[in-house]
């Protein structure tokens, strides 16, 4: 596939999850950076750079997109050689390819943790990290259930139930709206992240933060499922992250619309949970406080101000 399909399907959301967004762009430019012809060290620089801005522009607010792309790209430019720079992106592309796989394995085995025999959770939208906890919890012989949100306008929550239903774990499958009506049936809230900021807050699929509002009325604790490269460290600077907002049409038809001139659509597809909701993070380097994505952004990651 080529550096523009990945581009094209990453925003048609044909390729979608922040984790997978990820991965993806991060396989493409080690597949672009081979495929160029061999033309100088600048040029080659020149073409990444390029493939960069048209991987960034596709999606604003998972961040596990810009962080591949710097991770995959990081010191191209003090490269000696073309031959060298190209190695670099194959090399870590697939490092971080492989990294971000290994580290759901062990966010899986610290939300399965929390996770008790008996419990019921409840899920919003589809998340290969909140997933792989649910499904491990599962595996160590845990009877557990769960309820699953329908996930307004993309309806996520429909590949989140045939997941879980291939594992066989008993899901109640509910519209959005019924959250609250069912949250003193549930034990514990499982839900990924699209973005942590340095604050602690955390930017997900649109719903999570009345889910996070419902949780913290009935008592129940929400735990985040999210690898480090979810952490977004141009908030270390003063940054916010940008809501996307997608087209109308995603939630009511053109034809529609244009009967009623009065009427406008609001489609942002992401809120923000502040750190108060969120009881852990589980991340590959341990479970955190929300309040302690400082130190994940500055001493794990080790951000330089220049690379951001
Ligand atoms: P994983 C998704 O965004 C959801 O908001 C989900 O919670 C988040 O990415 C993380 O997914 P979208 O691409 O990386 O559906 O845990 O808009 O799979």
């Amino acid at each position: 596939m080529s550096l523009m399909d990945t581009a094209e399907r990453i925003k048609s959301m044909d390729i979608r999850g922040a984790g997978k967004i990820a991965r993806e762009a991060a396989a493409a430019l080690r597949d672009h950076a081979a495929s160029l012809p061999k033309s100088g060290l600048s040029l080659f620089i020149g073409e990444m750079k390029k493939a960069e801005q048209i991987l960034l522009a596709t999606r604003p607010t998972a961040v596990s997109l810009p962080n591949a792309v710097r991770i995959t790209l990081r010191g191209i430019t003090d490269a000696e050689t073309e031959e060298d720079a190209r190695l670099l992106v194959q090399k870590q592309a697939d490092a971080f390819i492989q990294a971000s796989n290994a580290a759901l394995d062990k966010i899986a085995e610290i939300t399965a943790a929390r996770i008790r025999d008996g419990d019921t959770v409840m899920t919003h939208c589809n998340s290969s990290a909140a997933l792989a906890g649910i499904i491990r919890a599962k595996e160590q012989g845990k009877d557990i259930s769960v309820f699953a949100t329908e996930v307004r306008p993309w309806n996520q929550g429909r590949l989140t139930i045939k997941t879980l239903n291939d594992h066989a774990i008993p899901t109640s499958f509910i519209v959005d709206s019924a959250v609250r009506t069912f949250m003193p049936d549930v034990d514990l809230v499982i839900v990924g992240a699209d973005a942590v900021t340095v604050n602690g807050a955390v930017v997900n699929k649109i719903g999570t933060s009345q889910i996070a509002l419902a949780a913290k009325e009935a008592r129940k604790n929400l735990i985040v499922a999210a690898e480090t490269y979810k952490f977004a460290p141009q908030t270390m600077f003063g940054s916010f992250i940008e809501i996307e907002d997608r087209s109308s049409s995603e939630v009511l038809p053109d034809e529609i619309l244009k009967t009623l001139p009065y009427v406008k659509v609001r489609n942002p597809v992401f809120d923000v949970t502040p750190a108060e909701y969120i009881d852990l993070i589980a991340t590959e380097a341990g479970a955190i406080p929300p309040q302690l994505a400082y130190i994940i952004m500055k001493e794990h990651l080790g951000w330089k101000p220049e690379e951001i």
